[in-house]
């Protein structure tokens, strides 16, 4: 650079801060039964041992919630699993020919 040139940095005084690393965690799902009057309180209690790991007296104590409240939660999974678990339990009782429904909804 010549001497007689007058130094430009380009920079237009403003301190810039450094950006945070954005680390959110993933959110989390409740996957759901809901209530009906028709689905047999046994095949629900099945479906919460086979495909939510509840020992039966956790199963029967969570279908007696739903019974009574209308909805309870099966467990609380990432997104894809969540999806999983509503897909599987919706298709078994449609196979079984009753109305059961599962759903999911954001923790
Ligand atoms: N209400 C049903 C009955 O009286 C039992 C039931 C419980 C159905 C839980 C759905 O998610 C449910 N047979």
């Amino acid at each position: 650079m010549s001497d007689f040139e007058p130094y430009e940095d380009n920079d237009s005084g403003v301190a810039l801060q450094e950006a945070k690393p954005k680390l959110k965690r993933p959110p989390l799902y409740k996957v759901i039964l809901l209530n009906d009057d028709f689905t047999p309180m046994d095949f629900v209690i099945e479906i919460l041992m086979d495909f939510f790991a509840m020992p039966e007296q956790k199963a029967t104590q969570v279908m007696l919630q739903i019974h009574t409240q209308g909805v309870g939660v099966c467990g609380t999974y990432s997104k894809d699993v969540a999806e999983t678990k509503v897909y599987i339990v919706n298709e078994y009782s449609r196979s079984h020919q009753h109305p059961l429904l599962c759903s999911m909804e954001i923790v």
